[in-house]
């Protein structure tokens, strides 16, 4: 343990045959691709060890402030070119298995997707831990570790079919298991009451228990030694068997029992933006803050003194929106019931530790369960969350004394119809720090759905515009395009600091340059067109235009307005004559996303991409002047591929609906113009880029309302345009095939509810399209104005973000974990600590 493993070619591939041989039992003549990746995996991950062990002795012995990220999902992503890149390994292993055989690239492909998310909010808690990782913060991702991710999107007669992601089939070398960290955790019961040197205590007893077993996932740091913890949570039976059971001879109910403590982790629930509202992803939110609580609270005790006031100097948690929120409700039951300190005391520590970042404005995602399903389930967390209800309505009745309005509005428990108890209210009541994900979800925070918290606690309110790490964005999707940068830039810096970027505003004006970055784009687009050939059995041109709109398939998305447009795009081909034709530019508009098995009108929008790509890729008349696909089972690994490739992407929401959104800075920093309305970060993106290099339409957030009453108010034949409904008449006459369910999406915006304003802004859409074509003819401006996206997109990595949580939010400063002492290539461990690091070692210590 004193010294670390080699990384010369030698050793490397030692190391490789070593796990071929040892951890996986192959012999040299019976070993596949797959094989190689596992061995070259474990390789890897031994290495990420070393660097890990490292990270959390030397932040235990610095005592440091840590950061703990809840979340309900993590969308990681493939982890091993990730980790090469970070670890600076890739090119010393890529050589070192060229030797025995095999390309680096291949093996990447072998590698499952974990995808423990459903979408943007998982995706940013991966991208966070990246950066916190590199940024050199002491910190700590809590989630669940499902046995089943976000379901495997198929497409069946073009129909969107789900099926089980078993992703844990073939092992995870990522991960390491700890038989030592597992927590027990409670359901149902009663609570007891009982006297205590003359202090009434609560014991919560009885129901059942079950056991939360850790796994951590190593995450690395690029270019530092610092490599932080993922820590997700797998439920365990409490004990091997119920003895009772096993005794009266019932060996059968015995192992059910089991089960039924497994299948709370078992799988990730498929809705985004959406509240399910179900017993058992309350046992699941439950499970995660209990076994991350016990897990915070047991490392702040290995402290040598104990003062629980120190609390909130060590120890920041995030909530990854409100699904972790019964964390604040946890920690004061723990306080209170077990280190038996008395409420306020342990409600001070607790509103100084806790930070709530909320994801969206629609109604339909903010979470609320029915008290009676709390009491059963956690029947001592309601009895605390009516005690933080009692502390703060009192503080309310000061404010605004008798202002039932704002009683009943701040409240944490609705009481209209069934009693529920909200779950944003009780994250705002228990946080220091609230913030949204842009700057206008953030206004609208504070407007809107959380007015009257803002008034009563303005300075609580904060906003922190999202980010996407440009390590998997662009350092591992887009090699070229990062080669370019390092040569034009003379070195890797700018991976680490985005805005070097901006010196390359200079070059924009450099032929050669403007032609290398469109040589890499169609590179890239040729890997898409390989890929799209392989996947989706559909020839794509690679000097059309590609279009791409990649999300969860959802009505305020609006990727109806897109497939809309096709069709309309569609019948202009047809009407035109063959001299018209020559000038149209031609297109390839792909479109990627799950819906949520339950989401009826998601899923019939999938149904009409399908009929509609049908028709259009199989008419002759049209070839490749319009091409429309399908991409199933969109994902993080294919975003790598996609991303790289795109020249425009669609961002098109109704304004204020979407929060931030994150592909669009994905899209923009690998060089792609986006079409989009002023909606979410879209807005910043306008702001960065400037105006001339995006494409903006749409009715404008302060609108919205008053266009939705016109739209109610106006008859149909007025309100859509006739554009619009020449479309709709081709859908009725089953132009893209009699199906009943095209009718039905058609419906579901024609007769005065199309609240989501396709037909208000698809006029102006039209126009931002022509735009479009209009540049696209002109490649060298095209090129320019993609340029200018890339380099003006430094604003947007979560770097920027992390930093910004941590100086306003979190107060909390980098620790640099020591380099190891010698070189990378003999690397001997001897972790030399600084003067002042070892004088506060040694008062730990003592
Ligand atoms: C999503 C928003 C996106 C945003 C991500 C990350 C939820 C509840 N919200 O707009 O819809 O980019 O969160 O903040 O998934």
């Amino acid at each position: 343990m004193d010294s670390y493993q080699g990384s010369d070619k030698l050793a490397l591939q030692q190391s490789i045959v070593h796990h071929v041989e040892y951890t996986l039992a192959r012999t040299r003549f019976d070993f596949s691709k797959f094989h190689s990746y596992q061995a070259l995996s474990h390789s890897v991950r031994d290495r990420l060890i070393e660097a890990f062990n490292d990270t959390n002795l030397h932040f235990h012995q610095m005592d440091a402030k840590r950061i703990y990220y809840l979340s309900l999902e993590f969308l990681i992503g493939r982890c091993l070119q990730n980790a090469l890149v970070n670890l600076d390994l890739e090119e010393d292993y890529r050589e070192a298995l060229m030797d025995l055989g095999y390309k680096l690239e291949e093996l990447y492909d072998e590698e499952v997707d974990p995808a423990l998310g459903n979408g943007g909010l998982g995706r940013l808690a991966a991208c966070f831990l990246d950066s916190l990782a590199t940024l050199n913060y002491p910190s700590f991702g809590y989630g669940i570790r499902y046995t089943y991710g976000i379901f495997k999107q198929l497409i069946k007669d073009g129909y969107q079919v789900e099926s089980p992601d078993f992703w844990l089939n073939h092992g995870n070398p990522w991960e390491i298991e700890r038989l030592d960290v597992q927590y027990q955790i409670r359901f149902y019961g009663f609570v007891k009451k009982v006297w205590d040197h003359g202090v009434e205590r609560s014991v919560w007893e009885g129901g059942e228990t079950i056991m939360a077993r850790a796994y951590d996932t190593p995450i690395p740091g690029y270019n530092t030694q610092n490599t932080i913890a993922l820590r997700l949570w797998k439920s365990h039976p409490a004990s091997e068997f119920d003895f009772s059971s096993f005794n009266t001879g019932d060996y059968f109910k015995a192992l059910e029992q089991r089960q039924k403590a497994e299948y709370i982790t078992s799988v990730l629930y498929p809705n985004d933006s959406t509240d399910a509202g179900k017993e058992l992803r309350l046992k699941q939110q439950y499970l995660l803050v209990s076994a991350s609580m016990q897990d915070i609270v047991r490392r702040f005790k290995r402290r040598k003194v104990l003062d629980w006031n120190a609390f909130p100097q060590k120890v920041a948690v995030q909530l990854n929106d409100t699904h972790p929120a019964l964390a604040i409700v946890e920690l004061l039951r723990i306080l209170i019931d077990i280190e038996q300190l008395d409420n306020m005391s342990a409600w001070q520590i607790v509103t100084k530790s806790f930070n709530y970042t909320n994801h969206t404005v629609l109604p339909e995602a903010l979470e609320k369960w029915g008290v009676p399903l709390i009491e059963k389930l956690l029947p001592r967390h309601l009895e605390i969350i009516y005690l933080i209800n009692f502390l703060f309505l009192e503080k309310v009745q000061q404010k605004y004394p008798n202002n039932w309005g704002k009683l009943s509005a701040l409240s944490i428990v609705e009481e209209e119809g069934t009693k529920k108890v909200r779950m944003a209210n009780l994250s705002i009541v228990g946080s220091k720090f609230v913030n949204g994900v842009a700057k206008i979800h953030t206004e609208l925070l504070k407007t809107t759905i959380f007015k009257e918290f803002f008034e009563m606690h303005p300075n609580k309110f904060q906003n922190k515009t999202n980010g996407v790490t440009p390590r998997r964005w662009v350092r591992c999707a887009n090699p070229a395009l990062a080669a370019l940068y390092d040569r034009v830039l003379g070195s890797d810096k700018w991976v680490l600091d985005m805005e070097q970027l901006k010196q390359l505003e200079s070059h924009v004006s450099d032929p050669q340059f403007v032609r290398e970055f469109q040589m890499i784009k169609i590179e890239n687009k040729e890997r898409f067109v390989h890929w799209i050939r392989k996947t989706c059995q559909v020839d794509l041109n690679v000097d059309s235009l590609f279009d791409i709109q990649v999300k969860r398939i959802h009505e305020y998305k609006r990727q109806l307005m897109n497939i809309l447009y096709v069709i309309y795009r569609y019948l202009i081909i047809k009407e035109s004559t063959p001299e018209e034709r020559k000038r149209i530019v031609p297109r390839s508009v792909c479109f990627g996303g799950k819906a949520a098995p339950g989401y009826v009108n998601a899923k019939r929008v999938i149904k009409l991409i399908n009929s509609v790509a049908d028709v259009i890729n199989n008419d002759h008349q049209i070839g490749d002047l319009l091409k429309v696909v399908f991409m199933p089972n969109y994902n993080v690994s294919n975003a790598q591929i996609i991303i790289p490739a795109a020249e425009l992407s669609q961002h098109i929401s109704t304004a204020g609906t979407e929060a931030s959104g994150t592909s669009n800075m994905k899209f923009i920093m690998n060089g792609c113009l986006i079409l989009g309305t002023l909606d979410g970060a879209n807005v910043e993106i306008d702001e960065a880029v400037g105006r001339e290099n995006i494409f903006i339409f749409g009715t404008q957030v302060e609108d919205v309302d008053n266009m939705k009453e016109k739209m109610r108010n106006t008859d149909p034949h007025e309100y859509f345009p006739q554009e619009l409904l020449k479309v709709f008449t081709e859908i009725d006459n089953g132009r893209f095939g009699h199906n009943e369910e095209l009718k039905w999406i058609v419906d579901s915006i024609r007769y005065k509810n199309d609240n989501y304003l396709v037909g208000q802004d698809f006029k102006d859409y039209i126009k931002a399209q022509q735009q479009v074509d209009d540049l696209y003819r002109q490649p060298n401006e095209w090129a320019k104005k993609s340029i200018y996206n890339a380099i003006r997109s430094y604003k947007f990595s979560s770097d920027r973000t992390i930093y910004e949580y941590a100086e306003d939010i979190w107060q909390l400063k980098p620790i640099k974990v020591p380099e190891p002492a010698a070189q990378k290539h003999e690397r001997v461990k001897g972790v030399a600590l600084s003067k002042s690091q070892q004088e506060m070692a040694d008062k730990i210590k003592h």
